[in-house]
């Protein structure tokens, strides 16, 4: 072949290849925080492939984005405090307002926050709230009003936790009387000891499918995000989902771009495809996680919307609370971690 002809195939290759990266969106997400037909309902309108991949901690999206240099993925879904700590490390991208039409669906009560004020570089996808699930055919509910109460003996090997290091550090915070978002290294410390005479109780740390190990009765008893609980009662009705007394966790996660994306085109769509109320809707039915988007909320049945499991009552919402980014002290909550993880 004459070479002229060569180059010229090779600079067509090339340009297919641009396209068809330009054709798609890699979204990294939570498991289990996304119904398959909202991607396929995208492709289909927009002609966009979204390559589709999860996580189960903020750490882990956090380490792999770190070592790709905020590159290899258009969109991530952090919470409130990754999103503080990822915006002010450089590396998300700051969001192109003027191509979300659909932000103005959101609630205003969850947006500008001070993890990320004006919202410059987040979007709320999914809140909720994190507190106890029980099977009373195994346990008498009326004897568990707290998180102090998964001490008990009756627990012994037991129970499941999240695998989330400041989700279970909060627990530990919480009964000692200290805030979920301490930084003082003596209470780290304090709560790190409390946590490891818990262990004995834990059966297992699951982030990723708990409810599977709840509703097959491998578990009856432990931790749970609100929406598994939700979905865990729909298929074993025995269980119940406990506000514990010294306060829930709170929790939101949000859509956010990386700073080293290759398509913030692709991306800027998704996320605007994700917060058309109609499609907001779908998440929130499928997941039976709240939606921070009035428009969806307003549109869903009402046995969802007055469900507290769903949606928690303000005196709930009060005296739970958000965690927030730590600062330095992650390093030694990331240290006491790693003991109270190996036994140690
Ligand atoms: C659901 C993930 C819930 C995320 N699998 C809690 N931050």
């Amino acid at each position: 072949m004459r070479r002229t002809a060569m180059a010229a195939l090779l600079v067509l290759a090339t340009l297919r290849l641009v396209h068809a990266a330009a054709a798609e969106v890699r979204f990294y997400n939570w498991s289990d925080y996304l119904p398959a037909a909202v991607l396929e309902r995208f492709t289909a309108e927009t002609g966009i492939r979204v390559r589709y991949s999860t996580y189960d901690s903020n750490e882990a999206m956090y380490a792999k984005l770190k070592l790709l240099r905020a590159q290899g993925y258009d969109l991530v879904v952090p919470s409130t405090y990754f999103i503080d700590r990822m915006r002010q490390e450089g590396l998300l991208r700051p969001l192109e307002r003027s191509r979300l039409p659909n932000f103005r669906h959101l609630d205003p009560r969850h947006l500008d926050k001070p993890f990320d004020p004006g919202n410059r570089y987040s979007v709320p996808y999914l809140w909720g709230t994190t507190g106890i699930a029980l099977n009373t055919a195994r346990y008498d509910p009326a004897r568990v009003s707290g998180w102090a109460d998964l001490w008990r003996p009756e627990f012994r090997r037991g129970l499941l936790l999240a695998n989330d290091m400041r989700e279970v550090f909060q627990i530990g915070l919480r009964v000692l009387g200290y805030s979920g978002n301490s930084t003082n290294p003596g209470q780290i410390r304090q709560a790190y000891e409390k946590l490891r005479m818990l262990m004995p109780n834990v059966r297992v740390f699951n982030s990723d499918a708990p409810q599977v190990l709840y509703v097959t009765g491998e578990i009856d008893a432990g931790m749970i995000w609100n929406g598994n609980a939700y979905r865990t009662q729909l298929e074993a009705p025995g269980f119940v989902y406990l506000y514990p007394r010294e306060g829930c966790g709170l929790w939101m996660d949000n859509l956010a771009i990386p700073a080293g994306a290759g398509n913030p085109d692709g991306a800027h769509r998704l996320i605007d495809f994700l917060l058309r109320p109609d499609i907001a809707r779908l998440i929130a039915e499928t997941t039976r996680y709240a939606s921070p988007n009035a428009e969806a909320v307003r549109q869903l049945p009402a046995e969802l919307r007055d469900n507290p499991v769903m949606y928690p009552t303000d005196e709930i919402l009060e005296k739970g609370e958000y965690t927030t980014d730590v600062g330095e002290a992650v390093t030694l909550y990331t240290h006491y971690w790693e003991w109270l993880k190996a036994g140690e």
